[in-house]
């Protein structure tokens, strides 16, 4: 930033400092030459000095242990070492570079003496670098430690189980590596000691790129805030009755008939780019199939869907365009097996995502072949309970699809909905395979339900979690499930803890929810920050004390999001970030 010279101060000038009083930092005018007498502090700085757990985020569930005396870094001499190439922890290189926004230096000198300041040695040290997938039994732990080499060579040593660990420490370190523009000087805490690991193994976000399109640099940068704020899934919800505009190779008339337009689609190029940027910055990709309803615009040329656009939409799906599979079409499942494989050979995803949320069986129940089959080829009769079997049916033959395209028995996810209450659950749908999302209310009993009979969820209850609201409801009807906007304050006051009691083992995290029909690649950034951050501490540390005490960190990790180019929404005045109480 070069400041125009009419405006330079001159040294008798005054401006701001930083000082750290008693846990706060404060604002305090000194003058121009008293800048570097005083080792004046910009806030950023002080914050790493004096503020709590020096403004992590998400805050550290170990040992923090940090001094409150910073170095200066010679920034021509930052090194990284310990990257062996030619294993997954090659992409390490790529993700410290991206973190530190800097080529790091991968080879060592032997001399490595500073022109002035502090030389720093970054040493990775990961037990298993080949470990290159996410999944919900890896290790994300990681320890970070200083050592002084010498008087002038300040080595961080980073240990971590996994590649994903040891880049939850490099952005830790990022996080404690600040630019002080007062003094002109890149400055890190003298002495760091962190132990580290989340919570919760799932801490995601889901992503509805059906009712609006969003671009994919703009999905991009999802994926970087995410990493840092240390979340590892992207639900990425790429199908529903509105848009298809997944390009499924096997099947590419979905996508021509479904898409909004042809340039709002996602090639297998776009969904590679995205899960390889992602398994950079340690972030899984999870693809949902949403069926057998939310489906709709790619299909209505096939016999496989019933109820398509039919009207009035209140009778027969939760949102126009109504659409559902007919599970007894038997050429159906080969249609979605090829694009179960289709998404299993491009995302090679550690769970799949099944949908099954919304089933209508008033739809189903409307369509006279569907019901004319249940009579006569199952003997069923049109209750409640033979809509469930119908629904089953379809469920089994999908999941089979799935294993199959899969090679193994997949972990799956699906929605609750009538199907996973109690009443049926124990039948149909085995605690062993299948991961219930819940998304009703967060005192739902059903939660309750489900952990008592031994199911593991990811929570996403919709009173808490869901983001995308902007302004009511969108439906014509007045229809206005989408009120009030949920604050940052309510999402980080949600403790999973006290929803799973004693069964809490079984909560394996949570998903804020990004549903789109009331957003687009022009908006999404500020529908999703600041606030998915605040899950991502509740989720990664647990907190036990309110959002009150993570306030101010929580403002600094907000001018992080806008550091990485991130349209982050406001939260406060920034004097409130300034001027901490
Ligand atoms: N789309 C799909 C949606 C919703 C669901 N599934 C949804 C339901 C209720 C609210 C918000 C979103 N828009 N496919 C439910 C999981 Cl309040």
């Amino acid at each position: 930033l070069k400041i125009p010279t009419d405006y330079l101060f001159s040294d008798l000038e005054l401006t701001w400092s930083w000082q750290c009083h008693e846990g706060y930092c404060r604002k305090k005018l000194i003058t121009n030459t008293n800048r570097t007498k005083d080792k004046a502090l910009n806030l950023a700085a002080c914050r790493l000095i004096c503020s709590h757990a020096a403004a992590l985020w998400p805050k550290p569930t170990g040992d923090i242990s940090i001094s409150k005396s910073l170095t200066s870094v010679d920034r021509n001499n930052i090194y990284i070492t310990g990257i062996k190439l030619r294993t997954a922890t090659t992409t390490l290189a790529e993700a410290a570079a991206n973190i530190f926004k800097t080529k790091l230096k991968l080879r060592v000198p032997k001399n490595v003496t500073p022109t002035k300041g502090t030389s720093l040695i970054v040493t990775l040290d990961i037990q298993n670098p080949n470990i290159d997938k996410i999944s919900l039994s890896l290790d994300e732990s990681y320890t970070l430690k200083t050592t002084w080499k010498s008087s002038n060579v300040l080595t961080i040593q980073i240990t971590a189980a996994s590649f994903f660990g040891a880049r939850h420490g490099l952005e830790t370190l990022s996080q404690l590596i600040v630019f002080n523009d007062i003094t002109d000087e890149l400055q890190v805490p003298d002495y760091i000691s962190i132990t580290d690991k989340p919570k919760y193994p799932y801490r995601g976000i889901l992503l509805d790129t059906s009712r609006n399109f969003i671009r994919v640099d703009k999905i991009k940068n999802v994926i970087k805030g995410m990493a840092a704020s240390k979340m590892n899934a992207l639900h990425w919800h790429i199908t529903d009755s509105q848009s298809f505009p997944y390009v499924s190779v096997s099947h590419p008339e979905l996508f021509k008939l479904g898409a909004y337009s042809l340039s709002k689609i996602y090639t297998p190029d776009d969904v590679s780019g995205i899960i390889n940027y992602g398994r950079e910055q340690g972030v899984r990709i999870i693809p949902e199939f949403d069926a057998p309803a939310h489906v709709g615009e790619g299909w209505q040329q096939t016999d496989f869907i019933t109820c398509f656009n039919w009207v009035p939409w209140q009778k027969y799906c939760s949102e126009p365009p109504c659409g559902q599979f007919d599970p007894t079409n038997r050429e159906l499942y080969d249609v979605i097996e090829d694009i179960y494989g289709d998404m299993i050979s491009q995302f090679h995803p550690d769970i799949f995502h099944m949908g099954g949320d919304e089933v209508n069986f008033n739809c189903w129940n409307s369509t006279s072949n569907i019901v004319e089959w249940m009579s006569k080829e199952q003997g069923w009769g049109q209750a409640e309970e033979d809509f469930i079997k119908l629904w089953n049916y379809f469920q089994q033959q999908a999941l089979e699809r799935l294993y199959q395209k899969a090679g193994w028995e997949i972990p799956v996810i699906i929605w609750s909905s009538q199907l996973t209450r109690k009443k049926y659950i124990g039948t149909y749908l085995p605690k062993e395979k299948y991961i219930i999302q819940v998304w009703t209310k967060s005192g739902d009993e059903q939660i309750a339900e489900l952990l008592n009979d031994g199911y593991r969820v990811i929570l996403s209850n919709y009173d808490v979690l869901y983001l995308d609201c902007g302004f009511g409801g969108w439906l014509t009807d007045g229809n206005n499930w989408c009120s009030p906007y949920i604050g940052w304050q309510k999402i980080y006051d949600y403790k999973p803890k006290k929803i799973g009691g004693s069964k809490t083992n079984q909560i394996l995290g949570g998903e804020v929810s990004l549903w789109s029909e009331q957003f687009d690649s022009a908006s999404i950034d500020s529908r999703l920050w600041p606030r998915a951050a605040a899950l991502a501490e509740v989720l990664w540390t647990e907190p036990s004390t309110d959002w009150k005490m993570a306030e101010q960190r929580f403002l600094v990790h907000r001018e992080r999001l806008v550091v990485l180019n991130i349209d982050t929404d406001g939260v406060e005045p920034e004097w409130c970030l300034q001027n901490e109480e």
